[in-house]
């Protein structure tokens, strides 16, 4: 049923850009536009009955109103983001919540390493909690100085800026805090456990090979 592991696998790697150099990861193209790429029906939410929540092995459970958001710094990230389907987009503006400062505020102190994001509708990635914890990571509610759109994961994703954008999932809805990493829903399905972008871990396996202009065919902002 998801076998776009093994359809991106079949296709030619886009040379290298000279000019672009070190900043477009290799097997990249560059893209102005913003590809809007997701499993399932763009969810409707009412922030009155939305909430975030944290588990896992923290003291207690917490569950998040989107004010809760609101109440604590709110930070600015500009980053490149790469999508494993080859594109990439330079210098988006986020902006929302990094994670120290949300664990910082309700004294929540993680005693493991890995981090279940949990998304609607049925989204899940596997993350390092270092990942999330990076500077270039967020919690956005924000895109170019607008609430997210709903297609782009309003009102909460997460911004993983340094993997491959998989791993920045739209309509956050939990942070499972986990001993032992567990695949997400790409990564049971062909995909690399950590996504590097700049170290080309696409797949699970050793091969590399997706078609360059596969995500042209899909929708775009
Ligand atoms: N909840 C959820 N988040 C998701 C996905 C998804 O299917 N569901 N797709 C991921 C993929 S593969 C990509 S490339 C980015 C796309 O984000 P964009 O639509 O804002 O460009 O969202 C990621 N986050
Ligand atoms: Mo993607």
């Amino acid at each position: 049923m998801h076998n776009k592991a093994a359809r991106l696998r079949k296709s030619r790697s886009p040379k290298a850009d000279p000019v672009l150099g070190e900043r477009l990861p290799p097997g990249q193209v560059l893209t102005e536009r913003f590809p809007i790429l997701h499993e399932g029906e763009v969810p409707e939410y009412d922030l009155a009955n939305w909430s975030l929540r944290l588990s896992g092995t923290l003291a207690q459970p917490i569950e998040l109103r989107y004010a809760d958001l609101q109440a604590l710094p709110q930070r600015q990230l500009r980053c490149d983001i790469h999508c494993v389907t080859r594109w990439s987009k330079f210098d988006t503006e986020w902006s929302g919540v990094h994670l120290q400062d949300l664990l910082q505020a309700f004294d929540i102190q993680p005693t493991s390493a890995f981090v279940m994001a949990h998304a609607d509708p049925d989204y899940q990635t596997n993350l390092r909690l270092d990942d999330l914890l990076h500077p270039d990571s967020l919690l956005a509610t924000h895109y170019a100085g607008q609430p997210l759109t709903a297609q782009h994961g309003w009102p909460l994703r997460l911004v993983v800026a340094g993997r491959y954008f998989w791993k920045s999932a739209k309509w956050l809805r939990g942070l499972e805090f986990v001993e032992q990493e567990q695949p997400g829903f790409w990564e049971q399905n062909g995909f690399h456990l950590h996504a590097d972008p700049f170290a080309e871990q696409r797949f699970s396996g050793d091969e590399l090979d997706i078609a360059e202009d596969a995500w042209l065919e899909k929708a775009f902002d």
